[in-house]
């Protein structure tokens, strides 16, 4: 044999030798294939020994060429032999360990789900006035325009009754002249709970209301919480201790109430209630940068008044003997200040890691 056929071949010889050794070792897949690329790949030990080819005389390159090709076959079925020893060894590890025992409760825990933000906020206000004597009401979501609007006292032409403003239902077969709407407000209970029971009454009721709104601190569907009070001689002045009791146990027990004229078509007077900054009060002196009371140190949280005497007529009731208040907040609002919400619409995209966070 030529020198440089004596040396391929003693190089192959040594190349299926080390191959076994490394196969040997290797105790995974992976460092079985690696061991198989160093010998087979492209720049491998097989194509550094077939560099000397080209010195092997021409009558001899078949002999060597096919001992060449029995080498790689070898070490191609050295490798499977050993990936399948591999697998069957790791099968038969697992047939002799310890059986699994799938009734095993799981490590991690079943995930328990809790109230949405809105509910937790509902029923606390709930809670309050139910803790201060008022009964729970209700009224229905898809309202007749009398309910919603006209009872109340709404003048045909107020702006909330435009078709721009709210969502007017069609509804097939009913009254020609009946106008139906998503209700607006949750003010709707009022009227349906005075047409239905007779004074004293001292009601509240919370759900979802409809408008024509968009936008980060406004909804098309959001929520309100009514709660109106009918009594003998009831003043402005029970209107005042009932509603800053409420925000007082809401907030906390200092917290700054006042009450700024405006106006509802459904109650004289009107009020809007202000609350005291609770993002800036005034012990951290943050009060002029404050984005939430733009520097003014209050907070609006509901609107309110004296029920109108026309309300009680609609209603059925004697406008005479009877007085009451009422009043109507936005969850919505309530829940943002009290976590510190940026836009509203986070509360209806059910993304788990926002509801997570409460
Ligand atoms: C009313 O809806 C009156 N019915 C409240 C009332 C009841 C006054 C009884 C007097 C007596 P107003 O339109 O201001 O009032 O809405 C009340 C609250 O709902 C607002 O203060 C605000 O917090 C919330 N609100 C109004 N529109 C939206 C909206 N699109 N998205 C989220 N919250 C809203």
């Amino acid at each position: 044999m030529t020198d440089a056929a004596a040396d391929i071949e003693s190089g192959l010889r040594a190349l299926s030798e080390s191959f076994r050794e490394r196969l040997a070792a290797a105790d995974d897949e992976p460092s079985m294939r690696a061991a198989r690329a160093e010998v087979l790949g492209k720049k491998g030990e097989l194509t550094k020994i077939l560099r000397g080819m080209g010195k092997v005389p021409a009558e001899k390159r078949r002999e060597i060429g096919e001992r060449v090709n029995a080498v790689k076959a070898e070490v191609e079925a050295d490798f499977e032999k050993a990936v399948t020893a591999l697998a069957r060894r790791r099968r038969q590890a697992d047939l002799e360990g310890r059986p699994e025992d799938l009734t095993l409760p799981g490590r991690v825990g079943t995930p328990r789900g809790h109230l949405h933000p809105l509910t937790r906020v509902k029923d606390d206000i709930l809670d309050i006035f139910a803790s201060l004597g008022f009964a729970i009401g209700w009224g229905p979501e898809v309202e007749l325009e009398e309910n919603n609007f006209t009872k109340l006292a709404f003048p045909p032409d107020h702006p909330a009754t435009d078709m721009q403003d709210s969502f007017w239902v069609t509804v097939e077969g009913g009254e020609p002249d009946a106008r139906v709407l998503l209700r607006t407000h949750t003010s709707n209970v009022q009227v349906r709970e005075m047409m239905a029971n007779e004074p004293p009454m001292a009601i509240v009721s919370g759900g979802p209301v409809y408008r024509r709104d968009d936008d980060i601190t406004h909804s098309p569907m959001f929520h309100q919480i009514e709660g109106f009070l009918v009594d003998e001689n009831v003043s402005f002045g029970h209107l005042k201790g009932v509603l800053t009791e409420f925000a007082q146990r809401l907030y906390r027990p200092d917290t700054p109430v006042r009450f700024r004229p405006s106006y509802f078509p459904f109650v004289e007077p009107g009020a809007e209630v202000d609350i005291g900054c609770v993002f800036c009060n005034a012990e951290n002196g943050s009060r002029a940068s404050c984005r939430v009371c733009k520097g003014t140190g209050w907070i609006e949280i509901l609107g309110c008044g004296m029920v109108h005497p026309d309300v009680f007529e609609h209603c059925g009731i004697d406008s005479e003997r009877w007085t009451g208040f009422a009043f109507g907040l936005g969850i919505e609002r309530i829940a943002m200040l009290r976590y510190g919400i940026p836009d509203i619409r986070l509360f209806f995209e059910n993304d788990p890691r926002f509801l997570a966070q409460f």
